[in-house]
């Protein structure tokens, strides 16, 4: 079924043939031995546990031709999982705290999304990332960073670990990116609280909200979603892996669509979290029970959910 990605993490789709491939390019000595040590390690009891081997195999990340690498194998494995649109977030503080230029990662990126057309029939987007465990003063930099960069990039989010960082921490650098004429998302009731997406909605002013499966706790903040039908960009695989959720029988994404909401099915980190883009749809129908009519809703809604101009909308429609 075709389908847009709107919220997978491109250093997320690092798989470990590719980590041990860079490490020896790069000559980074990885603390694994084997591909099947790396694999044991990717049992995760919440989001920190896995944020810290993320962010360890990072260190393999380091030319413009790593970066390009990376994103074509993605898309290469998107194109398999019938994704004709993808919206890809990027962390540049992940890699800029390693030495690693902003422009070496957006560069990388841009020449495989350039070709992603052309060779795998995928329109791209970029997302860029703050990470909401560094400071408010570390957003703007970045933003200040990437400013030669801006027409590449589509929107802002935040990622990282969530509790104990509101999304109010980053008024001034959404402010910032919004009078820049970028989209804005973040996550927001991961692990967080409904009042994390009260805020991002209210104080961040976002276009969408990352996961949100935790506003199925407030009432209130359901029918907000629903009114204004802000897209939820739910990521089920990752849920059961990070334990948001115990079981996916227990996803409540049945009840979010139930309840109106404008829900969308997606990777999130795929090589971390056992599957790509129709992994997860296949997840949740033979999971959850949903039937031909309700895929078919996620599938419309990701395009719906998009940050496309209304002509390409209305042909992927
Ligand atoms: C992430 Cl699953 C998730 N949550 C928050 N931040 C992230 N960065 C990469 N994956
Ligand atoms: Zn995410």
């Amino acid at each position: 079924m075709p389908k847009a990605e709107l919220h997978l993490h491109i250093e997320g789709t690092l798989e470990p043939g590719l980590a041990f491939a860079l490490a020896e390019r790069n000559g980074v000595q990885l603390p694994y031995a084997t591909e099947e040590d790396l694999r044991r390690a990717y049992s995760f009891a919440d989001l920190q546990s896995f944020l810290n081997l993320y962010y360890a195999l990072m260190a393999v990340l380091r030319t413009e031709d790593d970066f390009a690498d990376l994103a074509d194998a993605y898309l290469a494995r998107a194109k398999e999982q019938g994704v004709r649109h993808a919206e890809i977030f990027f962390d540049p503080q992940a890699h800029t705290a390693r030495g690693v230029p902003i422009g070496t990662v957006i560069g990388g990126l841009a020449r495989a999304l350039d070709r992603a057309q052309e060779n795998y029939g995928i329109s791209t987007r970029l997302i860029m990332c703050f990470l909401r465990d560094e400071s408010a003063e570390s957003a703007r930099a970045t933003f200040e960073a990437a400013r030669p960069y801006l027409d590449r990039i589509t929107a802002v989010g935040l990622d990282s670990a969530e509790v104990g960082h509101p999304p109010s921490k980053f008024r001034e650098v959404y402010a910032l990116a919004r009078a820049a004429g970028l989209k804005c998302v973040a996550h927001a009731g991961e692990e967080g609280p409904p009042a994390y997406v009260w805020e991002a909605l209210d104080v961040l002013g976002v276009d969408r909200i990352d996961h949100g499966v935790r506003s199925m706790e407030d009432e209130a903040l359901v029918a907000r979603l629903v009114a204004d039908q802000v897209p939820l960009t739910v990521c089920p695989l990752s849920n059961v892996r990070l334990r948001v959720i115990d079981d996916l029988a227990d996803h409540p994404l049945p009840a979010m669509l139930d309840a109106g909401l404008l829900v969308t099915v997606n990777s999130d980190d795929p090589a971390y979290f056992g599957g790509y883009a129709d992994d997860n749809f296949t997840a949740v129908r033979d999971a959850l029970g949903l039937d031909e009519a309700a895929l078919r809703t996620l599938a419309r809604n990701s395009f719906r959910a998009a940050f496309l101009d209304e002509a390409t909308r209305a042909a992927y429609l």
